[in-house]
């Protein structure tokens, strides 16, 4: 890589929302995660899907990279990031189970939480905004239809409400018991783990009013305290990113 040409790394993400930067957990993570490992990128905003039909995705020099973990592994090699190289084989086994329980557990509560326990709330706060005035009638129908077909097959929304939420804070508690006192997930210093833990925590903290899994995140202090300073170090133009948002 010549150092004075760094390669181009275009971002694909929705629109911001008026709370967060982005309503997705996976967005955020990898736009933090870009952050956090100092890679110069630029955004394309919209809702074009990755080859597998799904946001976020990546183009570095015009290569399409898809799935998030393949973004982050990708951009790892390419600009030589090394945000774990402080953590041993059995500290790396951790944060890996924790990296998969909060994208693939903890993701499907919030999902459950937007498109069927608070939906309407959810859809008139946020989903307005992230769209164009011709798409806002018909964009959440379509979309509340789709993530319910996605719940039910993954399983989560099966459940009864009151199920969910305690599945959520399971895994919340465990979180926050993990956490403890420490500063960033493994310790001292910040790595890839903290990059999705702020962005489950933010989502949950910014985006799910009325929700009682927002309710009991907010009732562990040591999580509320965690994300401020992530915010703080990461996003401190989070601010100026998320107002005037609106979409005429
Ligand atoms: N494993 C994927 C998950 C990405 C994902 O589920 N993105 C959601 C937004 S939060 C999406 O694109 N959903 C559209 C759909 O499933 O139709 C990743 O890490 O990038």
């Amino acid at each position: 890589m010549s150092a004075r040409n760094p390669p181009l790394v275009v971002l694909h993400i929705p629109h911001r929302s008026k709370v967060i930067p982005s309503l997705s957990p996976f967005c955020l993570k990898l736009e933090t995660f870009l952050r956090m490992a100092n890679v110069p990128y630029q955004i394309s905003y919209g809702m074009k899907r990755s080859k597998k039909g799904k946001l976020p995705w990546i183009e570095v020099n015009g290569e399409q990279i898809d799935d998030s973990n393949f973004c982050v592994k990708h951009l790892e090699n390419l600009f030589t990031v090394h945000l774990d190289s402080h953590l041993n084989s059995q500290e790396l086994a951790i944060s890996y189970a924790f990296w998969k329980m909060l994208e693939e557990n903890t993701y499907w509560v919030i999902l459950y939480d937007r498109w069927v326990s608070n939906y309407t709330t959810f859809k008139s706060e946020f989903l307005q905004d992230s769209y164009p005035s011709i798409l806002r009638s018909l964009a959440p129908a379509v979309l509340q239809k789709n993530y319910k077909k996605q719940l039910f097959a993954q399983g989560m929304g099966r459940h009864h409400p009151e199920e969910v939420y305690t599945i959520g804070r399971k895994d919340l508690m465990a979180l926050s018991e993990f956490l403890d006192d420490k500063t960033f997930m493994m310790g001292d210093k910040p790595c890839t783990l903290d990059a999705v833990a702020f962005a489950v925590i933010a989502v949950i903290l910014y985006s799910l009013p009325n929700s009682e899994l927002q309710a009991y995140l907010a009732s562990r202090d040591n999580l509320v305290l965690y994300c401020k300073r992530m915010k703080e170090k990461y996003w401190s133009d989070w601010d100026e990113e998320i107002i005037g948002q609106i979409k005429s």
